[in-house]
């Protein structure tokens, strides 16, 4: 395949409700939309997860705007590529970082590769799941009470597993009015964001004695050494997320024991590929993964349930559907929950159709890249 255009889009995409965690909060996303076409004229939509501000990752969509227009769409038109795993070397290839610019990319390849062969991406990748369990991310809530109202509102929906955000001063208090509202037998865990440091360790033991299933990425962003530290002094499972930016990254978690679940979110990651080699890698070694989130729209999002389709992803994803995040979604149909799952798609590529009408009206600003440019 040949790409001869990349359209960049900004769209803004009002939540629901605020999310908060430890370093922010966000209410209304700014999203970042790739649209790629080659020069036989397939196209396919793909979605940059970096985020408004620099408090995930270094990333922000401004930043990613850059460096697609700067350094990565210049590797990629024109040329002939063979295939999106080869396609995402050529891309990484001197440049480092800006990984979520990158997969906006690769992702997209693989995409339209799937388009072109008429099969659904979550073939093209090894999905072997017809339908996904679905967790949910609560963000930082103004009080116990209110956290539990939504926590106990989440399992009547059905999800089979609830995330709370945490941080010091909403944490203990708030975690244990949650399990003694919803029961033992809750699928609960809690995710800080980086919030604490060793000096908490004490405090983070309290957590043990309260069921939960993993505590994600308690501590700096691209920690593992304090990571295996506090992971030997508690019973509950660590889960990487913001420190797992690569495959290097994974196999030195393993190796240092600095956690024993992955949050794979692609993005963070470089792409599918890089994905697929920490997927298989932790699959070797007993290492579950789910795939996270980022608060994407039904593009990315279509990304992410085909991942979750894989055979390790044995863990519920934040992979919510549209609803929870939208009051309308960019996408048809849009993503929907049954039982606690969300279907696979069996359609070629995304198994969505974007809705190219909204997001014209939802379009803050666009730029081509490509033979189209001033014509
Ligand atoms: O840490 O997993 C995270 C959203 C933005 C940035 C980081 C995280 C999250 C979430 C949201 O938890 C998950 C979702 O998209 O539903
Ligand atoms: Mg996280």
């Amino acid at each position: 395949m040949r790409l001869e255009r990349i359209v960049l889009r900004e769209i803004g995409l009002q939540l629901r409700e605020p999310f908060r965690i430890s370093s922010g909060e966000t209410v209304e996303r700014r999203i970042l939309l790739l649209e790629l076409a080659d020069a036989d004229g397939a196209g396919v939509w793909s979605e940059c997860v970096a985020g408004e501000l620099p408090n995930y990752s270094a990333e922000t969509l401004d930043t990613a705007w850059l460096a697609i227009r700067e350094w990565f769409a210049p590797r990629l038109l024109g040329v002939e590529l063979a295939d999106p795993a080869r396609a995402g070397e050529l891309l990484a290839r001197g440049i480092r970082g800006h990984r979520m610019a990158r997969a906006a990319l690769e992702m997209g390849l693989w995409a339209l590769s799937a388009v072109r062969a008429g099969r659904p991406l979550a073939a093209v990748l090894g999905g072997t799941r017809a339908a996904i369990e679905v967790g949910i991310s609560l963000g930082i809530q103004p009080s116990p009470a209110a956290l539990t109202e939504r926590a106990a509102a989440a399992l009547a929906q059905g999800y089979r597993r609830i995330k709370l955000k945490i941080q010091p001063g909403s944490d203990l208090a708030y975690v244990r009015a949650v399990r003694s509202a919803l029961g033992s037998s809750a699928p609960l865990m809690v995710d800080a964001n980086n919030a604490y440091t060793l000096a908490d360790t004490t405090h983070l033991q309290q957590l043990d004695e309260l069921g939960l299933q993993m505590i994600e990425q308690p501590l700096e962003h691209e920690d593992l050494l304090r990571h295996a530290e506090l992971q030997r002094q508690l019973r509950t499972p660590l889960c990487l997320d913001e420190s797992i930016t690569s495959l290097a990254r994974a196999e030195d978690m393993i190796a240092l024991g600095a956690g024993r679940i992955i949050n794979i979110k692609p993005g963070r990651l470089g792409g599918f590929a890089e994905s697929l080699r920490v997927h298989e890698l932790c699959a070797r070694h007993g290492v579950p993964v789910w795939c996270g989130g980022m608060l994407e729209s039904g593009v990315g999002r279509a990304y992410n349930v085909a991942l979750a389709s894989l055979p390790n992803f044995t863990m519920p994803g934040d992979i919510s559907p549209s609803a929870r995040y939208w009051a309308r979604d960019i996408v048809v149909p849009q993503w929907t929950m049954q039982a606690g799952t969300i279907t696979v798609p069996g359609t070629p590529g995304l198994g969505v159709e974007v809705d190219v009408d909204y997001v014209r009206h939802l379009t803050v600003r666009s730029e081509t890249l490509g033979t189209s440019r001033g014509q």
